[in-house]
């Protein structure tokens, strides 16, 4: 049943025809048709080989696709963040993979956790980072001391975890198909390792994300909008005063949420930051994260494009902050 499902999806998001081909201006914010790059637009150049694919979907994982050794276009010669090194565009070769559909959620972290007795290291530390409009006006009042310099709407706040995000009053129970939060990158590698998986690379990730379109700024190509809908769990609104939550969502969504890309993966873009493997800089501490997240808005954090990236040391933990695993294939499939 689950098979027969996923190689329906992957089929039908593979032979989706690319769109128009029209863009999104970095400098006016107005949409118009790129001629420059119309070889990126045709058909030809955005098919996927659909008859290499026919028998190596079988993973071994659920919920899990596998990815195929290839060349993808990474990064961007039209950097937004010059200073997060989003340029320039190489080659890169990626060999094949198995990429999580989902951000993993708080169930699975919860299945892990009992199976364990693993403690996140916002338990252990006693505290976590978290969006001040997500708690009262009170605590917001006590906390002031703890906000971040450079981002004063996070606070540092006691007793917050995965199992209690907003505080040690609040809890998960009617979000356990949410992304878990609050888990660090050594959390992280400790969950997927426990699976027999790892964190992807960011290479890997960034593939992942522009599922077999070349140089498109989102998941799904390169209008935010595109058809008038939501691809996305995003910030609408004035960040970081007002957020309309037009998509449907203030915080987090459903792992299950928003469409699919065409590899047949969930919010690669928005919904939570996903930690991958690299590092930053040689400083080891330092590790890649990906996506951006539901308080992602154009303003101030055009971070929800495929080839944007930022870090965190690898023992932070924050609300808008998780991840899903990649795996190794038992061999290499060409
Ligand atoms: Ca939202
Ligand atoms: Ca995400």
């Amino acid at each position: 049943m689950y098979l027969s499902t996923l190689l329906f999806l992957i089929l039908n998001f593979y032979i989706v025809a690319p769109d128009c081909g029209c863009d999104v201006s970095r400098t006016d914010g107005d949409e118009h048709c790129d001629t420059k790059g119309e070889n990126l637009y045709t058909k030809e150049s955005n098919e996927l080989p659909i008859e290499d694919n026919n028998n190596t979907w079988y993973t071994g994982f659920e919920k899990m696709v596998l990815i195929k050794r290839a060349d993808f276009e990474m990064g961007t010669n039209e950097p937004v963040f010059e200073n997060d090194f989003e340029d320039p565009v190489r080659n890169v070769t990626v060999g094949s993979f198995y990429l999580d559909i989902y951000e993993v959620s708080n169930k699975d972290f919860k299945i892990f956790v009992e199976a364990t007795g693993y403690k996140t290291e916002a338990e252990v530390f006693g505290d976590s980072f978290i969006f001040e409009q997500l708690i009262t006006e009170e605590e917001r009042e006590s906390l002031k001391d703890f906000r971040a310099v450079q981002a004063p709407w996070w606070v540092k706040m006691k007793g917050v975890t995965w199992m209690h995000p907003e505080g040690p009053e609040s809890n998960i129970l009617d979000r356990m198909d949410h992304p878990v939060i609050h888990v660090s990158w050594n959390d992280a590698v400790a969950f997927c390792k426990h699976l027999g998986k790892r964190l992807p690379t960011e290479a890997e990730w960034e593939m992942g994300c522009r599922g077999g379109l070349r140089q498109r700024l989102y998941p799904w190509g390169n209008k935010l909008n595109a058809k008038d809908k939501h691809w996305a769990n995003l910030w609408q609104g004035n960040f970081p005063e007002t957020n309309t939550a037009e998509d449907g969502f203030m915080a987090t969504a459903p792992v299950t949420e928003f469409p699919p890309n065409r590899f047949g993966l969930y919010n690669m873009a928005g919904n939570v930051w996903e930690w991958t493997q690299d590092t930053w800089t040689s400083n080891k501490a330092l590790r890649v994260k990906k996506g951006g997240s539901y308080l992602c808005h154009r303003s101030y954090c055009w971070r929800y494009r495929c080839a944007a990236r930022s870090h965190n040391t690898r023992d932070t933990s924050a609300g808008n902050l998780g991840f899903r695993c990649a795996a190794n294939v038992p061999y290499e499939i060409y």
